[in-house]
């Protein structure tokens, strides 16, 4: 057995536990052909060996020994090198719940196979070199995506754009490299100022296609993970009820005395694509009890962690030292204020709330008014009106981003390294290093804990 276990046959359930229609098994390994023929018996009694890929077959798993029937199957065959892990893939739909299939995995376990571990199915894909590495985490991308644009974005990542982006990268990079190497090995033959000119060009191009992934890569993050926003105001202002208007639905209880929320409530809404976490607070400024108090707390330390601060007045009454309070709280942050109960007769000084926030917003949460201006609003703060979409590739993953950053860095002082006539020795080197960067994202050279923590963020069966 090789330190990965790459010569076992691995085995796991491909769906998710639950009450459902169907189950999948799904077997990977050069012995997967092997151990489905010991336990699957079709019902038109040919071989397992005999199937052709990509065909599903009707039958019974069965016992071996006992001869029982364990569930009637649909069983399909994948054959090496075309199939997800490019090796032997077996996929044996079962019927869903958990008893039957987990009788199924218990007697491919038996009769040959190992418990897969987390990502490990996708993990062979990598090793097997069917893709890179970043697209290895754009699957898992895929599976923990919250809103149709983190979807497109980790497609987009797993058909490889970002991938030929950086090769593309690399390539250019690369040349270069070969020109000064072969001008370091041969000293004699001085490198002629043309040449330089061609490669500091060159080397322009690459740091500035490396500046547009970073440049994306804020919006890619976003996209994938979300952005946090809390909404606080003082008590009775409308909070829960602005939740309840941007979730469309009654989730925090509304109601006309002061202090109804008393803690925080949270849910993820989807504005404009993006994910957006969503926190209710409670409005208390003065705590009665230990649990006020504890709430007070927490809605303070959700202040301080938001990218956005929604501060929600109540437009029918005047300004009071409470909403002066939480102006002098949200200071330091990106926040947004939003005037309610505009359906009411006006009270507040809307003056004196303008001068503190960048953008007012005056809405009505219990008559639904003006809600969409301020889910535009959202969005045009977090894309700061600069969406691109999915068209230029996203770099959403944090390890991406600081490689991507490294070689940027590198290429940058490239090219003052020419322009202040530093050594060809010096700029080769940093090209080189460069090239190590990009290398580490598409998987080129990897360390083993490097792939223990990407794999073990996946499920199991995945
Ligand atoms: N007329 C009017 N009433 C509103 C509006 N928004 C909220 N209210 C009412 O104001 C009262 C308080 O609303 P909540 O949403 O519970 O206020 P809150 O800020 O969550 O209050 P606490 O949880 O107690 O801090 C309720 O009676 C709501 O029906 C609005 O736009 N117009
Ligand atoms: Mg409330």
């Amino acid at each position: 057995m090789t330190k990965d276990g790459l010569l076992d046959t691995i085995a796991a359930v491909a769906t998710s536990v639950g009450v459902a229609g169907i189950g999948i098994v799904r077997i990977s390994g050069k012995d997967a052909l092997v151990i489905a023929d010991k336990i699957f018996v079709p019902r038109d009694k040919t071989r397992v060996f005999d199937f052709k890929a990509y065909t599903l077959h009707y039958g019974w798993i069965v016992h071996p020994s006992e001869k029982t029937i364990v569930d009637e199957v649909l069983l399909g065959v994948m054959r090496a090198p075309r199939s997800y892990t490019r090796e032997d893939v077996v996929e044996i739909n079962c019927h869903g719940g958990i008893v039957a299939v987990r009788a199924v995995l218990e007697l491919a376990l038996e009769n040959g196979c190992r418990l897969a571990n987390p990502g490990e199915f996708t993990k062979r894909a990598f090793l097997n070199g069917r893709i890179d590495l970043s697209q290895a985490e754009a699957v898992l991308d895929i599976i923990q995506a919250k809103t149709d644009a983190a979807l497109k974005l980790g497609s987009e990542q797993l058909r490889g754009t970002l991938s030929a982006g950086l090769k593309k990268i690399r390539k250019i990079i690369l040349d270069q490299l070969v020109v000064l190497e072969a001008n370091i090995d041969f000293p004699e033959e001085e490198i002629g100022s043309a040449d330089l000119r061609i490669i500091r060009k060159r080397l322009g191009e690459a740091n500035s296609l490396l500046k547009d992934l970073l440049y994306s890569s804020g919006q890619g993050r976003i996209m994938r993970e979300g952005i946090s926003v809390v909404i606080c105001g003082k008590p009775n202002a409308g909070k829960s009820s602005l939740l309840n208007a941007l979730l469309k639905q009654e989730r925090s209880i509304v109601t006309a005395v002061a202090g109804t929320t008393r803690d925080t409530i949270e849910e993820i809404i989807d504005i404009q694509g993006i994910p957006v976490r969503i926190v209710d607070t409670a409005g208390i400024l003065e705590p009665r009890d230990l649990v006020e108090k504890k709430a007070i707390q927490r809605t303070k330390r959700y202040i301080d962690l938001a990218d956005l601060v929604i501060v929600i007045f109540d437009g029918s009454r005047s300004l009071s030292a409470d909403d002066r309070l939480l102006i002098k709280r949200v200071k330091n942050k990106l926040a947004l204020a939003v005037i309610n109960k505009i359906d009411l007769l006006p009270k507040i000084n809307e003056k004196a709330v303008q001068v503190n926030f960048k953008q007012t917003i005056r809405i009505s949460a219990k008559k639904m008014r003006n809600i969409g201006l301020l889910e535009e609003a959202i969005a045009e703060l977090v894309y700061k009106g600069r969406l691109r979409s999915t068209e230029s590739i996203l770099v959403s993953n944090i390890r991406h981003i600081e490689k991507i950053k490294k070689a940027q860095k590198l290429i940058a002082e490239s090219l003052s390294s020419l322009d202040n006539k530093i050594s060809i020795e010096f700029v080769s080197q940093n090209i080189k290093d460069a090239i190590g960067y990009l290398d580490d994202i598409l998987g080129k050279k990897f360390s083993e804990d490097l792939l223990d923590r990407i794999f073990s963020r996946f499920c199991i069966g995945k």
